[in-house]
């Protein structure tokens, strides 16, 4: 009696074990389907045919298999059947239960949506069958093996019974049947045939030689012109080869050569596969698969193959003449001109990247990729001139109508006046083009940039912030600000262009006033931007365009009364004037001012002081820009000390 207990009472727990797995599992499928099918739209409930199909399609892969039969019945039903091996029955021992049963029941790691990469082949790919399952309100599975019918039942995911034996089989096989839960699905359960039929043709095509049916056997299902229930049967031996023809059936256009060109290559557990064929047509229409799976946003496959392309096509125009030494190369977009591309790479630990997940990431593929174009499609064009030369005449015609059309277009542009160029993402621009009466701040940091664009008159006052926070002096010295591409938006907001090209009568504004605040890293800001307009724009200062703003240094206060001081003797005089006994504040920062003290006291032109920058100020702002940028700690460390002088009055 002991004894018996001792035996039964671990596989009993084993049991309970598995059971509340189970039912967690499928709890939290149904909970949150969209982490586990991408979505409970039509996306989703489609995918859930994808998912079980992917199942058949492995095994077929194995080599067990070679015709998947996916039918639309009744109430959409679904059921997809296989002639390969049987999913096994045995009892699984680390659950305790039969294997289909776990297969259905055990939430799988690593799904589509969940993470981590799929196999290639062999068991891994489509792990979603009890995803499936917990949203379907009931499903059954049929497998036939060693001449016996096994038959189970689901609903919502969970068992009806045990797995039984049925019947008897002739063949062997798996038949899996189910109805998609409406209560998960609340947009649709309505199968559309075009859209199982897109992504089944696409199954066909990535593995060739494998037999896809599909029929429509709804009574108010599709139907042919005939009037008979819709059916196609997708079986291509050429593969990827045979996509290639079938998108150009598609298009009007022909091809350019007889035989589509296929480029292979291999390395350790990855494989590539590119399938090409040029059509007399202009577009498009490269697609690129990793593991069978559409990566719509491409990857490093995709991206390799482009340039490899281009690389090859232009080694071998120059090698052969076709272009000449003056000429230059051709572009990515002349040699995808009329492009038909198929490819898809097979790899063991594919990196889905992006918001959809539907771009590969694994850089060695991009090499991979890279090689294969580079040795194959090189010894085809040398084996095949004219194809060859075919080829390379349609992408010289696509790079000879390109350029035309480029110089047409800036024909028009200087014509018409239209060469506008975009102005920076970060400048709030005054709704007046009067260039006469209207003016730019230049401001320093986010906060104060955003106070003076709620402060501003925006008929006349344009606002461009630059830098989030300004750099530290000591952190970071001014030469690693200066100079580089942090003030093209000063220039572009500008107009007039820089150095030899600078244009004065482009300038789009009548001022261009530097607001920043009274510290160091503003007085830093100010010389850095005086600088700059002093050696590159010099015009812009000796015509009297730049200023600077004075932001007041305290504010003097006492009950209802309020005046801003922009100095200490105004800030003593006003205390006087209040008869003492005030609040005084003293700003440190434009941040501090909200966008209505910044604009009575800084932007309004009716009150505010700025003052106008001379070519001597100029260039006392380059001096202190080059001491500043010297080695010389001293006269850096003096600077920053004197810095309150600096910001009062301009004699630097
Ligand atoms: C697994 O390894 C042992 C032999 O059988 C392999 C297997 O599971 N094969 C298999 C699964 N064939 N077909 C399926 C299958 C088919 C459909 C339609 C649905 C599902 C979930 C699996």
């Amino acid at each position: 009696m002991e004894n018996n207990e001792n035996i039964t009472k671990p596989v009993e727990q084993e049991y309970d074990a598995t059971q509340i797995q189970v039912l967690e599992g499928l709890e939290a499928v149904r909970k949150r389907p969209g982490m586990y099918i991408g979505s409970t739209g039509e996306r989703g409930l489609h995918h859930l045919v994808y998912e079980i199909v992917d199942n058949a399609i492995d095994e077929a892969l194995a080599g067990y298999c070679d015709h998947i039969e996916v039918d639309i019945l009744d109430g959409d039903v679904i059921r997809v059947r296989d002639n390969g091996r049987g999913i096994p029955v045995g009892i699984q021992e680390k659950m305790g239960i039969p294997a289909v049963t776990v297969v259905f029941t055990v939430l799988h790691a690593g799904g589509k949506f969940g993470g981590s990469g799929y196999k290639v082949s062999g068991g891994l790919h489509g792990v979603g069958s009890s995803v499936v399952n917990a949203l379907s309100t009931w499903l059954e599975v049929e497998v036939r093996k060693d001449g016996k019918t096994h038959y189970q039942k689901f609903e919502y995911g969970v068992p009806v019974d045990d797995l039984k034996v049925i019947g008897d089989a002739e063949d062997s096989g798996t038949t899996v049947t189910f109805k998609p839960d409406p209560e998960i699905f609340t947009d649709t359960v309505r199968y559309d045939y075009d859209i199982l039929l897109t992504r089944l043709r696409e199954q066909a095509f990535l593995n060739a030689g494998i037999k896809i049916t599909i029929t429509d056997c709804r009574e108010d299902g599709d139907k042919d012109d005939n009037g008979n229930n819709r059916q196609d049967v997708l079986h291509y031996e050429g593969g990827i080869k045979s996509y290639c023809e079938f998108l150009l059936e598609k298009k009007r256009a022909d091809r350019l050569h007889d035989d589509v060109i296929y480029i292979n290559g291999k390395q350790d557990d990855a494989i590539a596969e590119i399938a090409l064929l040029y059509n007399t047509g202009y577009d498009t229409n490269i697609i690129s698969f990793a593991n069978n799976i559409h990566t719509v946003d491409g990857g490093t496959h995709e991206s390799a193959f482009k340039t490899a392309m281009t690389r090859v096509i232009n080694a071998y125009a120059r090698k052969f003449k076709m272009l000449k030494d003056n000429d230059s190369n051709f572009k990515g977009e002349d040699v995808q001109e009329g492009m038909i591309a198929v490819i898809s790479v097979k790899l063991t630990d594919a990196q889905f990247e992006g918001q959809t997940k539907a771009k590969l990431g694994n850089t060695y593929i991009g090499t991979l990729v890279n090689s294969a174009i580079g040795n194959v499609l090189t010894d085809f064009l040398e084996a095949n001139p004219s194809v060859a030369k075919t080829i390379v005449d349609k992408i010289m015609s696509a790079s000879t109508a390109r350029e035309k059309a480029q110089k047409a277009r800036e024909l028009e542009r200087s014509k018409s006046g239209l060469s506008r160029v975009r102005m920076p993402d970060k400048l709030a621009d005054c709704i007046s083009k009067d260039a006469t009466r209207t003016e730019i701040y230049i401001v320093e940091g986010d906060s104060a940039g955003g106070s003076a664009i709620k402060g501003r008159d925006s008929n006349y006052q344009a606002i461009l912030p630059l830098w989030g926070k300004m750099l530290n002096v000591e952190k970071a010295r001014i030469d690693k600000v200066y100079g580089n591409e942090k003030l093209t938006p000063v220039v572009i907001a500008l107009g007039t262009g820089i150095g030899e090209n600078f244009d004065i009568s482009k300038l789009r504004y009548d001022k261009i006033i530097i607001m920043a605040d009274a510290d160091v890293d503003g007085a830093h800001i100010r010389t850095l931007l005086m600088t700059f307009f002093f050696r590159y724009m010099p015009e812009i200062i000796s015509e009297g365009h730049l200023y600077l703003a004075q932001p007041p240094l305290f504010e003097v206060k006492k009950g209802k009364h309020k005046r801003y001081a922009f100095n200490e003797a105004e800030r003593d005089m006003y205390s006087a004037e209040l008869g003492g006994n005030v609040t005084i504040q003293r700003y440190k920062g434009l941040g501090e001012m909200d966008a209505e003290q910044l604009w009575e006291t800084t932007m309004d032109p009716a009150f505010r002081t700025i003052l106008k920058v001379t070519m001597e100020d100029a260039e006392k702002a380059d001096g202190v820009f080059s001491m500043l940028m010297g080695d010389d700690v001293e006269p850096r460390r003096k600077f920053i000390e004197d810095n309150a002088q600096y910001v009062q009055n301009l004699d630097i």
